[in-house]
């Protein structure tokens, strides 16, 4: 008999609750029933004890000692960039710029290759971006006149593909899109879009703040140029990040910010540039949260990011489908689990998402409740507001019901029939 690899086991949310410490503690008197992902991840004690570890035994700062702190941090810190290289399949860790999170990211794209834009060239991004995906790209179009147009969505809250032609053309210099929606969850067809935009001679940049963390995502098969995300919302630490980019086109661009270590040689009025990726890491970099962020990419390597996806999807199910039997409530984004990540955002019509949150915080339950850094695609939608929950490994069918307890729980609150 041949040898064939054990299944992967299916992923246990008990299992792995356990290992997040605050998943442990309680909220006003109730088990803590964490639906915020899309905002930030809770970190394994993995993570915990790698920083600890770090400034207990490694701390130095990096690339400039000879001694044997200096180059542990050294070696720690780049440990990280290779880790996030093989993690979404980069062509070359050089390419990867470590940053503080994905807006960082996404404003190092814009004003260093939006510098070299022109004032009528042209940057296509959609109605379902995030504000980090749309200010950064308002001031370049400020400085320099360049022209923002937005791809709309569709009433199922999916990019309206069959507008994509249309808005494409040889002034189109940038695609900036998000690879997942915080607000309606939808996935949406980055290398079908990529394709297109390269036909054009466009630069595709991929905002990957939501999809990095919850599906497979391989920076060439994409067909990206650019991908953003942040290691918060991957049960990393916060104030770091990471600009995964071809190096090529790194070393076309002009660094934005200057300082120590992205400099070769420094004169009283001139200076000349370090290679990538250091030539966009000015200053002392974020030593310790590199040097943790690898223990939260093992967690997501044990479990396989095919196994993260499936659970979520899974899930997302389960909750759109209790969600709907509320028929009360308004669902936004694609019903289908297949097209969305594992997020869900609602809307009681007659109880604000504010006192929809504030009720559900009473019994333990975080969700999240705005505009989610989306005002644009508010207005698309006709609400000034919604309530989100969104999912991540550790969470179950518990979890969905508890969520679908409060809401019928904050009906009675509010005096409603439900
Ligand atoms: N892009 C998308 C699609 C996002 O969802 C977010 C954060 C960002 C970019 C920015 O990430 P940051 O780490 O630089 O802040 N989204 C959310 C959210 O939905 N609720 O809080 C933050």
């Amino acid at each position: 008999m041949t040898a064939t690899a054990p299944p992967r086991t299916t992923l246990d949310p008990n299992a792995l609750r356990a290992r997040f410490p605050i998943l442990q503690r309680q909220v006003h008197g109730h088990r803590l029933v964490y639906l915020d992902n899309a905002a930030t991840t809770q970190k394994p004690e993995t993570v915990l004890a790698a920083l600890q570890h770090y400034y207990a035994n490694s701390n130095a700062n990096v690339h400039r000692g000879v001694h044997t702190l200096a180059e542990e941090a050294t070696a720690a810190y780049e440990a990280c960039r290779s880790r996030v290289a093989r993690f979404v399949n980069a062509p070359d860790e050089r390419g990867v710029i470590i940053v503080r999170n994905a807006t960082d990211a996404l404003n190092l794209v814009a004003r260093s290759w939006g510098a070299t834009l022109t004032a009528g060239d042209e940057v296509l991004l959609s109605e379902m971006e995030h504000h980090s995906n749309l200010v950064p790209w308002i001031l370049l179009a400020r400085e320099r006149g360049v022209v923002l147009r937005h791809l709309p969505i569709t009433d199922s809250g999916e990019l309206d593909m069959a507008a994509l032609p249309a808005m494409l053309s040889r002034r189109t210099q940038i695609v900036a899109l998000t690879a997942m929606s915080n607000v309606l969850g939808t996935i949406n067809p980055i290398a079908e879009i990529a394709e297109t935009a390269h036909r054009v001679g466009a630069v595709m940049v991929v905002d990957g703040a939501q999809s990095v963390p919850h599906m497979p995502v391989d920076f060439q098969a994409l067909g990206a140029d650019f991908l953003a995300f942040s290691a918060h919302k991957a049960y990393g630490p916060t104030g770091i990040g990471f600009l995964v980019a071809k190096p090529e086109l790194l070393d076309r661009m002009e660094p934005i910010s200057g300082g120590g270590e992205m400099i070769r040689a420094v004169h009283l009025d001139w200076a000349t540039w370090n290679e990538i990726p250091h030539k966009f890491e000015a200053g002392t970099p974020n030593i310790a949260d590199a040097a943790a962020f690898p223990a939260a990419l093992d967690l997501l390597e044990e479990l396989g990011m095919d196994a993260v996806r499936a659970h979520e999807r899974d899930l997302v199910g389960y909750a759109l489908e209790r969600l709907r039997s509320l028929e009360w409530l308004e669902l936004h984004g694609p019903l289908d689990p297949a097209r969305r990540g594992g997020l869900v955002s609602f809307v009681d019509p007659e109880i604000h998402p504010h006192d929809l949150a504030q009720v559900l915080d009473g019994r333990g339950i975080a969700i999240r409740a705005g505009h989610h850094c989306a005002q644009p695609l508010m207005r698309r939608l006709d609400v000034p507001a919604t309530a989100r929950a969104s999912l991540a490994v550790y969470n179950d069918r518990d979890d969905v019901d508890a969520l679908v307890d409060g809401l019928v729980a904050a009906r009675k609150y509010f005096g409603l029939e439900s």
